[in-house]
């Protein structure tokens, strides 16, 4: 199996059907602390119910949304402004990717027992190959990205200013998930920066 830092494979890397693009200390770490702080703080962090199997559960995680409005998994996010903060880190992530991102979905998760199940971003308002930057923040969590029809797997430790991007044809061909742990008792936040068209 590969592992993004057993490989210290940084920049963007070709993976099958895909594209990443790693960069383990993309925000030095003093600046890294203080934006979770800020984000922890003034982020309007909400645990919304989703639709799953057939009825409305809490997702395992708080969540906060600016953009236009948007829909996934029978949840409805309503349009909502960027605040400066995360105007300036979308600007960053934007001199990498060359994408003009005009959303983000913010994702906190209090401990190990919170979790993203597998899933693809495959909607269709990301258009063929959506450009998704994903920057994190706090505890360090595992990603794991696993190939639809030959099961390889690729492993990030997503650590405190962070910087995965993934593009191409990655979202079709590639789920990807951050598992529950019993090994971690503290908040970690992620931010999804996305195109929405
Ligand atoms: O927390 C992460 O690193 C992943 C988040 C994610 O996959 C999503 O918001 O779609
Ligand atoms: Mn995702």
């Amino acid at each position: 199996m590969h592992q993004g830092e057993l490989f210290g494979e940084t920049g963007w890397i070709d993976i099958p059907d895909g594209k990443l693009f790693w960069e383990p200390a993309f925000i030095p770490l003093a600046h890294a602390v203080s934006l979770y702080h800020q984000l922890t703080e003034t982020l309007p962090w909400e645990q919304l119910p989703i639709r799953m199997y057939g009825r409305d559960v809490l997702q395992p995680r708080l969540q906060a949304w600016f953009g236009q409005a948007y829909s996934y998994s029978g949840l409805n996010l309503k349009p909502a402004l960027m605040p400066s903060l995360l105007l300036s880190l979308k600007a960053k992530c934007e001199e990498v990717s060359g994408v003009d991102y005009n959303s983000v979905l913010a994702n906190l998760y209090r401990d190990g027992k919170d979790y993203m199940g597998w899933h693809q971003d495959n909607e269709s308002e990301l258009g063929e190959t959506p450009s998704i930057a994903s920057l994190s923040f706090g505890e360090p969590r595992r990603f794991v990205l696993r190939h639809l029809h030959s099961g390889e797997k690729r492993e990030f430790e997503l650590n405190s200013g962070s910087l995965l991007i993934m593009a191409g044809k990655t979202q079709t061909y590639w789920q990807h998930a951050v598992p529950k742990t019993a090994k971690i008792n503290a908040p970690r936040i992620n931010l999804t920066f996305r195109k929405i068209v």
